[in-house]
């Protein structure tokens, strides 16, 4: 156990949430290997957590979430300013004084019985001059595991903190109090309707009640380095993105540094951990998920990765799709919601490797293609099961990941899944031009969602569930850093990697093949590639791109290429329709935009 902070502010903070919430005990985190092992080994002993086989996944072990705690819950999330406006409309909003009047009476008592953990952390590594300190106080052993794992955690945190650091407070309890003898179950958690994600943007503090899982309850990834982050780096003058960062290196050594924002399932890790096919060029991995950019000394924008592991879907990774996210998870990661085989491993669906029998993540027997009495399938892994990996062990980790000063930011790249419209790439013509893109980025909703009605569902910035205040705010933040940024910011571009024929054939083979399109960018940015002006943007043409040993025809390149200008055009009602959601907040520059594109597009 570490030695209590001398943080007065701290100290203060950590007594009053323990007359509130009046846990059995409170223990201070000291963030080592000794202590996660004790802690996993109680979890263990209870049954909440199943060691893997040692020979095949060391130092790895599964959880089962209750079935009804198995995702982010975007509708139990509250953005409480003062005034609805500050949150915006994209956000849910409850003032500040009823919801913490709400919440402290769950908070009252909830944890009984239990330990209350004090864990100390940094997002970003220690001492950075882009990185912040959190203290999360939870009543979960699970999220102290993870959370080991995502950040830094321990004594060194508490020494940078000193007796007069500042700190962002996250308050956590599963919402389930023991009485006294109770057994524990082995995944605690309260009902939906007592689940509040919530975030104070205007004093930086952030209270989850009711949910054990992934980003309701790892309160450094969405909740701080996202939502609260994204508020403090608008005041700041700093970036807090949905974006994952990654380095390209030419084969003349040149080095390039990317920041890419996706929406959830859109192969985010993937593009993270890419393995290009074009001989000579190298791809390292400095993060999956998010990035915090400041302006540095020589002026241009530099990134870090706040988190120090990976908490990725675990359905659909498998060596063809990302074999480097394959071998991080070779040893010392926590599963969850996955197939539990007869030998003591753990699989999942579109994982390529074989598995005759198990135990579903509900905890049943299982066997590939079982029916339900509807006669569907039956998937042995929730398709949101997770696994949670040091970064440290991912194969192509950049040298860099942990520079306190960041990369610095050469391109941004915004995407959306779309099997039709959008071509595969087009680059801005100039800031305000990337600006607008991202705020437009979108999707086609998924299978399940798909009717007549469903229309586009638009992400901007990849940011919708993850803006911590107004989002036409956001975008005006976005400008304002474009102006500081000058000849210096980064060049943006977007992507589309989902493009299909009629007959539901995909055009384009992503993956590692995805590096023919990073290379154009590169060349873009080195002044050496060819590009045509278009209504939509700069693109290549066909030869401008490396297609080198690749397997695309003619004509399907041709397509992946091809501006359908009618039907951009017939989109723009849609733009402003989901501009005017903002009414009068959207930027002048914004509105701006879209004129000049409904000219260009005439
Ligand atoms: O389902 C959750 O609790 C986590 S969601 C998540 C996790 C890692 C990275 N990204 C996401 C996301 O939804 O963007
Ligand atoms: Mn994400």
């Amino acid at each position: 156990m570490a030695v209590p902070s001398t943080n007065r502010k701290l100290l203060n903070w950590v007594a009053e949430v323990q007359a509130l919430c009046k846990p059995d005990s409170v223990y201070w985190c000291d963030g080592t290997q000794a202590e996660y092992d004790r802690l996993m080994g109680q979890l263990v002993a209870a049954g909440a957590a199943i060691p893997l086989n040692p020979a095949k996944r060391p130092g790895s072990v599964l959880f089962r979430s209750d079935p009804s705690d198995v995702a982010r819950v975007e509708n139990r999330t509250y953005i409480s300013t003062r005034t609805r406006d500050e949150a915006g409309p994209t956000n849910n909003w409850v003032d500040p004084v009823e919801l913490k009047k709400t919440m402290s009476g769950l908070y009252d008592g909830c944890m009984r019985g239990r330990t209350m953990y004090v864990i100390p952390f940094s997002m970003g590594p220690i001492g950075s001059p882009i990185a912040k300190i959190g203290i999360e106080l939870t009543d979960s052993i699970y999220v102290v595991c993870n959370m080991h794992i995502m950040t830094r955690v321990g004594d060194r945190v508490i020494e940078t903190l000193g007796a007069d650091g500042e700190f962002i407070p996250c308050l956590h309890s599963v919402g389930a109090p023991l009485k006294p003898g109770q057994k524990d179950v082995p995944w605690p958690c309260a009902p939906i309707e007592q689940k509040y994600i919530s975030h104070f943007p205007e004093e930086n503090l952030i209270w989850s009640y009711g949910s054990g899982y992934g980003g309701n309850a790892l309160l450094g990834k969405k909740c701080l380095a996202l939502r609260i982050a994204s508020a403090i780096a608008r005041r700041e003058g700093w970036m807090a993105e949905h974006m994952l960062i990654l380095r390209l290196t030419n084969p003349a050594g040149r080095q390039f540094h990317i920041a890419a924002a996706f929406p959830s399932a859109c192969g985010k890790t993937n593009l993270a951990m890419l393995q290009p096919t074009i001989p000579g060029w190298k791809c390292e991995c400095v993060g999956d998920d998010i990035a915090w950019m400041k302006i540095g000394p020589d002026g241009r924008l530099r990134a870090i990765n706040p988190e120090a592991g990976f908490f990725g879907v675990a359905p659909g990774t498998s060596y063809k799709s990302n074999p480097m996210a394959m071998r991080t998870i070779t040893k010392n990661t926590i599963f969850t919601n996955c197939v539990l085989t007869d030998d003591k491993d753990i699989w999942w669906e579109d994982m390529d490797e074989p598995c005759a029998h198990g135990i579903d993540w509900k905890g049943k027997e299982w066997t590939p293609g079982q029916k339900d009495a509807e006669g569907k399938s039956v998937k042995g892994a929730h398709p949101n099961a997770r696994f949670t990996a040091p970064a440290s062990q991912c194969p192509v980790i950049c040298p860099d990941w942990e520079a306190p000063q960041g990369v610095p930011i050469d391109i941004f790249i915004f995407g959306g899944r779309r099997t039709s419209v959008m071509p595969l790439v087009h680059e801005a013509l100039n800031w305000d031009h990337g600006v607008y893109m991202g705020a437009t980025a979108a999707s086609e909703p998924t299978a399940a969602a798909l009717d007549v009605k469903s229309k586009l569902r638009r992400d901007p910035f990849a940011m919708l569930p993850f803006c911590g205040y107004n989002m036409a705010d956001y975008w005006a933040h976005w400008f304002e850093m474009g102006d500081k940024l000058g000849s210096k910011a980064p060049k943006i571009f977007y992507v589309n990697w989902f493009r299909k024929t009629s007959d539901g054939r995909w055009l384009w083979p992503g993956f590692g093949e995805n590096s023919r399109v990073l290379k154009w960018m590169c060349e873009r940015v080195e002044g050496k590639a060819g590009a045509v002006e278009t209504p939509i943007g700069m693109m290549p043409r066909p030869e401008d791109l490396d297609v080198n040993g690749l397997k695309v025809s003619a004509e399907d390149l041709k397509e992946l290429l091809r501006v359908d200008k009618d039907a951009f055009r017939s989109e723009l009602p849609d733009v402003e329709e989901h501009f005017d959601q903002f009414g009068k907040r959207v930027p002048a520059r914004m509105r701006a935009e879209l004129e000049v594109m409904r000219k260009r597009l005439a």
